[in-house]
């Protein structure tokens, strides 16, 4: 005998997978926030190795690359050089931000004692904000994450 209708558990349980199916193909439709979430990694990853970089440059010479308050920007390279040309020499690239233009960048500056380095993120704002500074779209780093703002 065919039964009269779909149960109540049957009618839970099909919402329960057109659900599922409907989440990966969200997912899959998003490839954007894959480009973006790429861009981020890519990032921080320059990021740190611009301080390393950065701690070296004071180690050696005992002050902190480029013109002390003057605040550097990776869209405003000139040839392709953003900090100063003696600090090349402590980097294998000049690492400068995917997209690089006036929105998103990298920015450095510096004071006698202390810098900052950061990058506006475009979808990582977990990292931009959870980074202990002062500015939560951007993901910074330094001694003292106060000096950009
Ligand atoms: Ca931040
Ligand atoms: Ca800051």
């Amino acid at each position: 005998m065919l039964k009269q209708g779909l149960t109540l558990v049957e009618v839970i349980l099909a919402m329960a997978i057109i659900a599922i199916l409907a989440s990966v193909v969200v997912v899959t439709l998003k490839p954007q926030d894959y480009a973006k979430k790429s861009r981020d990694l890519k990032r921080i990853d320059y990021i740190g190795q611009l301080s390393v970089a950065i701690e070296d440059y004071k180690l050696d010479n005992g002050e902190y690359p480029g013109v002390e308050d003057v605040v550097y920007a990776s869209n405003n390279a000139v040839g392709n050089v953003w900090i100063t040309s003696g600090f090349s020499n402590y980097i294998v690239t000049q690492y400068m931000d995917p997209i690089n233009d006036n929105d998103y960048n990298f920015r450095y500056t510096h004071t006698q004692t202390d810098y900052e380095i950061d990058a506006k993120m475009e979808i990582n704002l977990t990292d931009a904000a959870g980074d202990s500074g002062n500015n939560t779209t951007r993901y910074e780093a330094g001694t003292d994450l106060t000096l950009l703002n």
